[in-house]
């Protein structure tokens, strides 16, 4: 008899969402990321995902030594699978946004499928003081700016980090992003096992109801079959609903302060380890297995940690 099913848990860290004022828990310096992810990979996370912050003032940056200064800490203390943003932030082109990828070849980068609009000035309402200048203008600045991922955008990250042996957790925030990933399977660019990141609740992309979760996942079954590994992310409150509703369908997960700052109603996570405790005592109570770095390895089909550069 077959054993549990293997479930993926990614943690995504930090990420470009959050501003430092919304929550004195979201890691800001290359030492709290690192403690972080250390954190998370110690609570069951198989794959953490990760981006850098300025640590003058926690803005979101792609400098590749920033990620220089937290990578060797992770890969000295665990062997959690580790996956580099490409996506940056909105705010980013294309070419800053790849850098760290490009030149620390990690195991997975993200890969974002599609333009969208990606509304952060809800948050201008719940949140009363900002510590730095930048976060009030970069959260208004979303009422006017589009997360830019053309065709060409997407070639080029395939062609450039995909050189280097690195795979894609590919990012789908709505319905015509899988029709995106199967056009460039068809171009021989992405490669099966595809593993499918989809993302419900960002504001310009699709929500977050069962019925959205339920639509991806017949899509993504029709367009790939046997050949992906479907994952599933739920934007703030939804984090916890949409990650179980993925693992009763056969499905992976992603929790982490990037998406949600939450644990549960009106409080705040302390960490990303308190996030990927509650969702693996979740897996376990369904009967479910967390899947290790090396099941993600054997899973992805993943290079391995020693064929990276940091
Ligand atoms: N925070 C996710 C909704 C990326 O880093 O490439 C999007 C994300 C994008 O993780
Ligand atoms: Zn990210």
């Amino acid at each position: 008899m077959a054993g549990p099913r293997k479930v993926l848990i990614t943690c995504a860290v930090t990420g470009a969402i959050h501003t430092p004022s919304m929550s004195p828990h979201l890691p800001v310096t290359p030492d709290e990321i690192a403690e972080a992810a250390i954190g998370a990979a110690e609570a069951g996370a198989s794959i953490v995902h990760l981006h850098a912050r300025d640590p003058r003032d926690g803005r979101p940056s792609q400098d590749p030594d920033l990620f220089r200064r937290f990578l060797p800490k992770i890969r000295s203390a665990t062997n959690v699978v580790v996956n580099l943003t490409t996506g940056g932030a909105p705010t980013m082109k294309v070419e800053e946004r790849l850098r760290p990828a490009l030149e620390l070849k990690p195991e997975i980068a993200s890969l974002n499928m599609g333009s969208i609009n990606f509304g952060l000035y809800e948050m201008l309402d719940r949140t009363r003081e900002f510590k730095h200048a930048w976060e009030r203008p970069y959260l208004e600045g979303s009422h006017d700016l589009v997360f830019k991922n053309t065709f060409r955008d997407i070639a080029l990250i395939l062609e450039s980090c995909g050189g280097n042996g690195t795979r894609f957790e590919i990012e789908c925030y709505d319905i015509g992003h899988l029709y995106t990933a199967a056009h460039f399977v068809d171009r021989g660019l992405l490669k099966p096992p595809l593993f499918i990141q989809s993302v419900f609740g960002i504001r310009g992309g699709i929500g977050p109801h069962p019925e959205d979760v339920l639509h991806m996942k017949r899509t993504a079954d029709r367009l790939f079959g046997e050949a992906y590994e479907w994952s599933v992310l739920g934007a703030g409150r939804n984090q916890m609903y949409a990650a179980t509703q993925s693992a009763v369908m056969g499905g992976n997960v992603r929790v982490g302060l990037e998406d949600s700052l939450w644990l549960g109603r009106g409080q705040l996570a302390r960490s990303n380890a308190e996030q990927v405790a509650k969702i693996r005592r979740i897996l376990v109570e369904l009967g479910l297995e967390v899947a290790t770095p090396d099941d993600a390895r054997r899973m992805l089909r993943l290079k391995g940690a020693d064929q990276v550069s940091f």
